[in-house]
Formats: C-alpha cells, structure tokens, sequence
C-alpha cells in the first residue's frame, strides 16, 4: 500500500497543474481580476475535495484523467466560498491559507467579482468537452445538478447563511448540525459523489461514497472547530479563536472538547465501513479518513 503522504503530494502536483492549465492568465485582460483569481487559487491549500473526487474515481476503477477537470471545478468552488468568507461583511480575516485575503491585496470589490469569477468558472469547466467525454449526458447532468444543490442554497451558501445568521446567538444542537453538514459538509460530499459519478460508479456504490462524504465532512467541521481552540495562528495559516472571536456556535462550545472528539472517532469509523465492499482500491480514501481526524491545519 502506498504512503498517503506521497499520494497526496503527488494527487496535489496533478491538481495545481490541471489548475495552472485552466484557470485564465494572469496577464489576461482585465488583469488585475485573473491575478486576484490565481493569487487566491495558488496560495496554498490542501487541494482536500478535488483528492477526494480523484480517490473516489479510483475506488470504483475509474482513471485519475478523466476526473481532472471536475477535481479542478471543485477546488474553483471551494476558492470562491473562502475568499468571500474572509470579506469584512461576513468573517472579516486578514490571512487565509498563511497569506493575506484576496480583500487585503486586491481590495473588497475586486475580491467578490474574483469569487464570482471562480464559481462560475466552475461550471464552464464541468460543461466542457475532457468531461463529456468520459461521461453521457444524463450522468454529466447529475454531476452538474448535485454540485449546484451543494454549492448553493440548499448547500454550502444555506450552511453560511445560517452561520452568519447565528453569530452571537444560542444556537441549539440541530442547528449546529444543519450548519456544519451544509457550510462544510455538503462540498466534501459532493466531491466524493463527484469522483463516483464520473468513473461510472453504480448506484449502490454512490450510495456509500455518498454516506462515506457525509460522514468524513462532518468529521472535518468538527477537527475544525476543534483546531480553532487547540491550535496557534501559525499553525492554521488564519487567526487562531477565530469563533471566539466571532462568538460562533461550535461543537466544543456546546458538547464539550471530549465529546466532539469521540464523535469524530464515531464519524470516521463509520466512514471506513462504508467503504468495506470497494476493498483495496479505496485504501486512499480510508486513510484520508484517518488523516482528516489527526491534522494539525
Ligand atoms: C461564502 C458562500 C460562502 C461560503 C463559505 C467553506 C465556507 C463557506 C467558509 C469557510 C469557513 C471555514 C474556515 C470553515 C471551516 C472548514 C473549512 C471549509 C476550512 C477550509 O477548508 P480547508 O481546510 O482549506 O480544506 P484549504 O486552504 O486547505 O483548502
């Protein structure tokens, strides 16, 4: 079995490279934006969903190729929501990935059109031809469909808004719960649905790669909220008691750091068990399982 630390740098490399390879220029006119856009992509970053599409593609025999393009869309989604996050109307961070916000270098405007830019890049990413390719169009329909339910409203834009909403407020456990499955969760699951859908996955199989992204997503939020309290500024690459901060609800805040951990082992076994009937060829995504669970950052 290979390493995990060598497979994610490797999967990353093939990541930033399809990356580099599609997003715009950055001498492309207007400049300033497709700068704001690459500044933001490249300043780091675990690249964590597109690996997850990649890992799933592979645990039902689908090759790393094909699922590229998605992988990059992903991570173009995922861009967006951080840079607009850190804006001073919703989180208002300074540093982000260790370096400071798209706000603080290119300014508030040209950060929310450069968040816009990604997400809709996305979509033209996930319509073009190295995707149609790989896949019929009712299946690419699918993807595209189950990615726009997870990035919006009933996804990741309805878990922010609920978190923006419950800032300074007593917020009970299945608010908390609706927070962090759709802010966070719904973008790591659709990742790993993603990766099933393209390689031609069955639908028992996206079945369980659907409740192994459920489970490792909430897992994920947790470590997350966890990190916030136990970790330093340097570590994170962001300001550390961010939620303090922003007196937010967390899963430590209401159940104690004890219980929020022994939920995350829960989590994560859960989603190692899911993965039983793929065997070996899912080795990449139980160890990711594991490695969300034990990050430091
Ligand atoms: C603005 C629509 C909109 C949504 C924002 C994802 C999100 C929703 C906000 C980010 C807030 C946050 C820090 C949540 C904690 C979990 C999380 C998504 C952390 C960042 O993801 P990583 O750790 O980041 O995968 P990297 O930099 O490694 O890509």
């Amino acid at each position: 079995m290979p390493e995990l630390e060598d497979y994610l740098a490797e999967r990353r490399k093939l990541v930033n490279q399809t990356l580099d390879r599609l997003l715009p220029p950055a001498d492309m006119y207007p400049r300033l934006l497709h700068e704001a856009i690459r500044y933001s992509v490249f300043a780091g970053g675990k690249r964590l969903r597109p690996i997850l599409a990649i890992a799933a593609a592979e645990a039902v025999g689908g090759e790393v190729e094909g699922i590229l393009p998605v992988a990059a869309a992903l991570e173009c989604i995922h861009t967006y929501s951080l840079i607009h996050d850190d804006l001073p109307s919703m989180d208002d961070d300074d540093f982000r990935r260790g370096k400071p916000t798209c706000h603080k270098v290119y300014g508030e405007a040209l950060a929310i059109l450069a968040g816009d830019a990604l997400l809709t890049l996305a979509f033209e990413l996930l319509s073009q031809g190295a995707i149609t390719q790989h896949m019929d169009a009712q299946r690419l329909s699918v993807l595209i469909q189950e990615i726009a339910r997870a990035a919006g409203s009933s996804g990741m834009v309805g878990g922010q808004s609920v978190d923006i909403l419950s800032e300074g407020k007593e917020i009970d456990q299945e608010t908390l719960l609706y927070l962090h499955t759709h802010k966070t969760g719904a973008l790591i699951q659709v990742s790993v649905i993603a990766g099933g859908l393209v390689a031609g996955a069955s639908e028992e199989q996206i079945g369980a790669l659907s409740r192994y992204g459920e489970r490792i997503g909430l897992a994920f939020q947790i470590v997350d909220d966890l990190l916030d309290v136990t970790s330093t500024t340097e570590e994170l690459g962001k300001p550390a008691k961010s939620d303090l901060k922003h007196a937010k609800a967390t899963f430590p805040a209401l159940m104690g750091k004890e219980t929020s951990m022994k939920e995350v082992e829960r989590l994560t076994a859960e989603a190692k068990e899911v993965l039983r009937p793929f065997e070996g060829r899912a080795w990449a995504l139980h160890a990711i399982a594991g490695y969300l669970t034990s990050r430091r950052f």
